[in-house]
């Protein structure tokens, strides 16, 4: 029997989990003999490193089965992450770093001629996310399983990702994301797992056998949604934790009856319509589109996950009253939130649980991140559309609404503007539903993701419920995660920072403070700069090959990677570009600071203000760079698709990080931490993390410029004139004069006027009022780069200091805080 196989038998000669370089070694050869079909004589690269992927994929396997086992065994309590986006990144590079096995592996294949590089360039990235939303799922994927936390991720599979970025003519042009074409060796699918969800339809009740009143949906649609799994492996440790992404497809029974009918192809069109809801990634961050294909794609991977959560409590024979015992479930921001009415009515018209039951268990279940703070990325489905697609949701939604509504008045008696505020509906014009309000009201907890966030939350925008639920508030400043933003993607300063203090500060970041012993040591001051250096080569040599634009190493790489949007102000970065540019115009031997200016980043397709700030800053860098009058001093180099591995190459290399939204607009931002990690300085608002970042490594250590939140409700409260500032500041008159003239468009002087107008005469997002603060916090920047002593005393400090922002410091906080789950220490005892 199977049974009787010994299990370390299997183990040895299977030659699947050896992790010397040897076995290693000789296991990528079996694989890419059995698994790609291929001597080595015919091989592509792909097929190398699919014979890699395969290797690493076997030993975490191992570590996954047996993660797998040691839950079930111990009906462990779990983390459900409900997140519409995760954006992964590569795992090659990620798996071989978590294993411990990356420079065997990479030796191992030197010595087969081999560069890993070159194999991790292979790799096309599972882009399922937008920017920072996604990204932080990710990170927090990885800190769960590195802790040690028993945790899945729930989301959707997308076929298409976020689009691939090309530029013509220094315009975005989308292209589709096929990062499934070659095949993903990291997924398992699950068929075995399937679940059925309903679309549409009506609702019915009735009077069951006990004489209970009773709903039920009839659904017009039924679609399939199918698992992959992919395992998320932590750093030094045997845990490897669960990412479950739903596939839609049609199920075998629905086009059965068209078929029967004869009606072949309205089976075929049924079949294509139910795949279309895990086609696309919709790709917009930080606005909301209202369609109905995206609140499909919510309910879709909610209902599957919630379905998937309730077949394992049987699993592990417990009872459905223990729901929220055994899972904690977290929205990431409300793009789940229509998890609160499915459990609902699962609990209630699949498992006749009474109402209060079932409410008790849902709101101990649920618990809500907001991320934003942009009115227009506040989620509201009009009542039609909604009620077309999930009718018994909308019954429910105004049940829960009227006893919500109910509490409300009993705490705020006579309060009737309060009620109309608050309620879930909006009924102000055309009626909607408020998913953040029905994300506060369906959880127990609520949190902001950087301290001024959650405060700015408190006071403004869910102000009313949290004078209605104080207890439920808490702010859970963002972080990121070490290994692939430090050890990972800079692999020199993480040896460098390991030769000096051990290697213990890539699971407890704090430590990386020892590293300020070293602050005025000169040998080691010219080892972090040789090492940057190092990194800034590598960047100017991609941008040589894929920009054809020669940047100078030892110039100033003042860089700003981020999603395009007007609140980000890359056009107040391009403001200072003119600015310096104006200047040696006027004086070609002014004296500056040779700067190299990069941005990298995606506008939504649809954001036509935002796709003309990225054609303005090619049109602006075609005139700087080949203006002979700069003689090089300046360059400006846009980065096309600015995704994760791109990322990886960005953070190392930069001298200046550009954080520059106006105050009280971005959350919390992440990025600001992983070039400030990786000993970038700031150049910043205090907006979002950066205040938080600025008290760890020390005013000194940080360019800040720019009105503060206050501020910019008081100008904006006593009507703020942006015009005023042109008038007054020949800089910045000069500056827009040149752009609106044409100088930069071959004479065209329309093609900016958009964005020109707006700044004159709207300016929402305040960049005149903050241009000269901006501009004199840049001259200081220039001032002490020439002194490269200084600077690099403030880059290490950036670095040592940043201790507070590794994505586990931010878990530990949610499993303390809101989760209450404890580690579960897992032991390999199978292959
Ligand atoms: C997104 O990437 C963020 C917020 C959103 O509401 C949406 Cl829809 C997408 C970002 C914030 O803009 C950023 O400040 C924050 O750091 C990030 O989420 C992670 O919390």
């Amino acid at each position: 029997s199977l049974d009787a196989i010994d299990l370390q038998d299997r183990c040895e000669l299977s030659n699947r989990t050896g992790m010397d370089s040897e076995t290693l070694k000789r296991a990528f050869l079996n694989n890419l003999f059995y698994v790609q079909g291929k001597f080595p004589a015919l091989a592509t690269t792909n097929d190398y490193y699919m014979a890699l992927a395969y290797t690493v994929r076997d030993r975490l396997l191992q570590r996954w089965i047996n993660t797998a086992a040691t839950y079930t065994e111990l009906g462990s309590r779990t983390v459900a992450y409900f997140s519409a986006e995760f954006l992964m990144g590569p795992h090659l590079g990620n798996n071989l770093i978590n294993l411990g096995i990356y420079d065997q592996v990479e030796q191992g294949m030197a010595e087969l001629g081999l560069s890993l590089d070159e194999l991790q360039e292979e790799e096309e990235e599972p882009g399922l996310g937008n920017g920072g939303l996604g990204r932080l799922a990710a990170c927090y994927l990885d800190s769960l399983a590195t802790l040690d936390i028993p945790s899945l991720g729930y989301g959707i599979r997308y076929e298409f990702g976020i689009f691939d970025q090309d530029i013509r003519d220094g315009w975005q042009v989308e292209r589709t994301d096929k990062w499934l074409s070659a095949g993903n060796p990291w997924e398992i699918a699950r068929p075995e797992w399937s679940v059925e969800i309903k679309l549409g339809g009506h609702t019915e009740h009735y009077t069951d056998d006990h004489g209970n009143y009773r709903s039920r949906w009839v659904p017009d649609q039924v679609v399939k949604g199918i698992p992959y799994d992919t395992p998320i492996l932590g750093y030094q440790t045997n845990t490897a934790n669960t990412l479950r992404l739903w596939t839609a497809e049609a199920p075998e029974s629905f086009d059965f009856r068209s078929f029967n009918s004869g009606d072949y192809l309205g089976a075929v069109y049924e079949k294509m319509i139910s795949e279309n809801i895990s086609k696309v990634l919709y790709p917009n961050d930080d606005s909301s589109q209202g369609k109905q294909l995206r609140l499909t794609q919510q309910f879709f991977f909610v209902s599957c996950s919630l379905q998937d959560m309730i077949r394992i409590l049987h699993g592990q024979n417990l009872p459905l009253e223990n729901f929220h015992k055994k899972f904690a479930v977290q929205l990431n921001d409300t793009h789940p939130a229509i998890s609160v009415v499915e459990l609902m009515r699962l609990l209630i018209d699949h498992h006749q649980m009474d109402w209060e039951q079932a409410w008790t268990i849902t709101h101990q279940t649920f618990a809500y991140t907001n991320h934003t703070l942009l009115p227009e990325a506040l989620e509201r489905w009009p009542i039609e559309l909604f009620g077309s697609l999930l009718p018994r949701h909308l019954e429910l939604i105004y049940e829960i609404n009227q006893r919500f509504l109910d509490e409300v008045r009993i705490k705020f008696p006579d309060d009737e503007e309060r009620m109309i505020r608050m309620s879930l509906i909006d009924e102000s014009g055309e009626r909607y539903v408020r998913m953040a309000h029905l994300a506060c009201v369906g959880s127990h907890a609520i949190n902001g993701v950087a301290a001024l966030h959650t405060e700015l939350l408190q006071k403004d925008v869910l102000r009313d419920f949290y004078e209605m639920y104080p207890h439920k508030f808490t702010n859970k400043t963002n972080g990121v995660t070490p290994r692939r933003f430090m050890v990972l993607s800079n692999s020199q300063l993480s040896k460098l920072i390991t030769s000096k203090i051990g290697d213990s500060w890539i699971k407890n970041l704090k430590e990386l403070q020892q590293l300020e012993q070293f602050v005025d040591d000169a040998g080691f001051q010219v080892e972090w700069r040789r090492i940057k250096q190092h990194s800034k080569t590598e960047l100017a040599t991609y941008i040589q090959n894929n920009n054809n634009i020669t940047v100078d190493p030892d110039s100033l790489f003042d860089i700003q990677a981020k999603r395009f949007h007007e609140y980000k102000r890359q056009h107040l970065s391009l403001l200072h570009i003119v600015t310096l540019y104006n200047r040696i115009k006027a004086n070609p031997d002014i004296e500056i600071t040779p700067r190299t200016f990069i941005f990298g980043g995606k506008a939504a397709p649809g954001y036509f203000m935002a796709k003309l700030i990225i054609k303005l800053i090619n049109s602006v860098g075609n005139v700087v760079n080949r203006d002979p009058d700069v003689r090089g001093r300046l360059k400006v180099v846009f980065l096309k698709d600015y995704n994760v591995k791109l990322a990886q190459r960005i953070y190392p290399a930069a001298d200046l990080s550009e954080q520059i939204s106006t105050a009280g607009k971005e959350a919390s931002g992440t990025g600001n931490m992983k070039f400030a990690l990786n000993g970038a300085l700031t150049i910043g608002t205090l907006d979002g993390a950066n205040v938080e970042i600025r008290e760890e490594v020390g005013e000194e250590n940080f360019f800040l410029f720019g009105l503060t939140t206050e501020e910019v409700y008081h100008k904006r409260a006593h009507g703020y004139r942006s015009r005023d500032y042109y008038h007054t500041n020949a800089e910045l008159k000069l500056a827009i004069d040149r752009i609106a003239s044409g100088f930069f468009s071959q004479g065209d002087a329309e093609l900016f006027r958009p964005l020109v107008d707006d700044l004159l005469n709207q300016d929402q997002y305040f960049l005149f009022a903050d241009y000269a603060s901006y501009i004199a916090c840049q001259d200081q920047v220039a001032a002490v780069y020439k002194d490269q002593t200084k600077w690099t005393r403030m880059s290490i400090l950036n670095a040592a200091r940043m201790g507070k922002f590794s994505s586990d410091r931010s878990i530990e906080d949610y499993c303390r805080d809101i989760w209450k789950v404890e580690p579960v220490n897992v032991e390999l005892r199978q292959c």
